[in-house]
């Protein structure tokens, strides 16, 4: 076990693998991780671009909140400046969230040197509270094929995981629980996936989260300024 997990901790669960490129680690952040990670997304929400209920082009607006980090999204680009937001320039991307990038694929692919050439630049970070949920969407607005590495902290929610050809079944659904580690990639990488439901109340205070759900992805842009 790693020294990062306390005595009354468990350590990653068994690794599943959902299908070819996907892999599912529950339990794979400790909590002294998590909450490192509360933290640093608490200040991203604050600024330079404040978190915000991204607005769609049609006129709805996600129930789901949203910061970046390293590129700012929005539907369906990325950008450095936040013009729908503040006109801020988006904050840079941490040299210890590639190192966490890279640890992630070593752990989910069980290959020493998966992370070897992965180098994200961009994360967006989403905030569900009871309510939020997430419609079925493949994410395509990166030119790059690399995989995204997901964490998720705070509530339970049920993780919908589909195919690549439509939003509807086949789908596997998925218990993401703190501290679990979800990797899309290879054959996986462009699969249709949501969140359909979040289960308010599971959260455990100890990750420096009170209620809702953290979720963290990275992703490799494949743009240039
Ligand atoms: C979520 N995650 O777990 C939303 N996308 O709240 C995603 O939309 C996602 O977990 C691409 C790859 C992994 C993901
Ligand atoms: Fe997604």
């Amino acid at each position: 076990m790693d020294a990062q997990f306390s005595f009354f901790e468990q350590g990653p669960g068994p690794r599943t693998e959902i299908a070819p490129g996907a892999v599912h680690v529950p339990g794979w952040l400790g909590l002294d991780e998590q909450r490192r990670l509360v933290e640093a997304c608490r200040a991203w929400a604050v600024g330079p671009v404040p978190i915000r209920y991204t607005r769609l082009p049609r006129g709805g607006v996600m129930s789901v909140q949203t910061v970046c980090v390293g590129w700012h999204w929005r539907p369906y680009r990325y950008t450095r400046i936040a013009e729908d937001v503040n006109g801020a320039a988006v904050a840079e991307f941490p040299d210890w969230m590639v190192e966490l990038g890279r640890r992630a694929l070593v752990e989910a692919y069980q290959d020493p040197a998966a992370g070897d050439d992965y180098t994200p630049d961009t994360a967006l970070i989403n905030f569900y509270d009871g309510e939020a949920k997430l419609g079925m969407h493949q994410d395509k607005d990166e030119k790059s094929g690399a995989p995204v590495v997901s964490l998720s902290i705070g509530d339970t929610c049920v993780f919908r995981f589909g195919n690549t050809e439509n939003r509807t079944r086949p789908w596997t659904d998925v218990e993401l629980a703190s501290g679990d580690l979800f990797v899309f990639g290879g054959p996986s990488r462009f699969v249709y996936h949501g969140v359909p439901k979040i289960r308010p109340g599971t959260c455990d205070p100890a990750t420096g989260l009170a209620r809702g759900r953290l979720n963290i992805t990275m992703r490799v842009t494949g743009l240039t300024d």
